[in-house]
């Protein structure tokens, strides 16, 4: 689940590729081609105004962020739900993913 706090003035749009995979199956053609641009009838823009609420199965659905332009920052919250507590995100991954800012938090 995502929360816009603060749009990017210029780029930072959310787009997706609902349900490109499943639990038992990576569905790698369809994500071959949704990556080469041969499936982007697929892909769907989400809202970037503050307050934007977005629950979407991200481990089901490619995703990803358009460059952000500009001095201001873009900040979103992201809420990531497990089925048992106590999981958290390995930290070398958020880092890859959010930048090393996340390293020791
Ligand atoms: O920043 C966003 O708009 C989406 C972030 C996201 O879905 C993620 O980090 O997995």
């Amino acid at each position: 689940m995502t929360l816009m706090i603060q749009p990017a003035v210029t780029g930072g749009i959310f787009e997706m590729s609902p349900n490109s995979r499943t639990t038992s199956s990576e569905n790698y053609d369809h994500v071959s081609d949704v990556l080469t641009g041969k499936r982007d009838d697929t892909i769907v823009s989400i809202g970037r105004e503050p307050g934007a609420l977005c629950i979407f199965k991200g481990c089901h659905s490619l995703h990803r962020v358009s460059p952000v332009v500009g001095d201001e920052l873009r900040i979103m919250g992201v809420f990531v739900y497990e089925f048992s507590p106590g999981i958290v995100g390995d930290p070398k991954v958020n880092a890859t993913i959010y930048g090393p800012r996340t390293l020791g938090h």
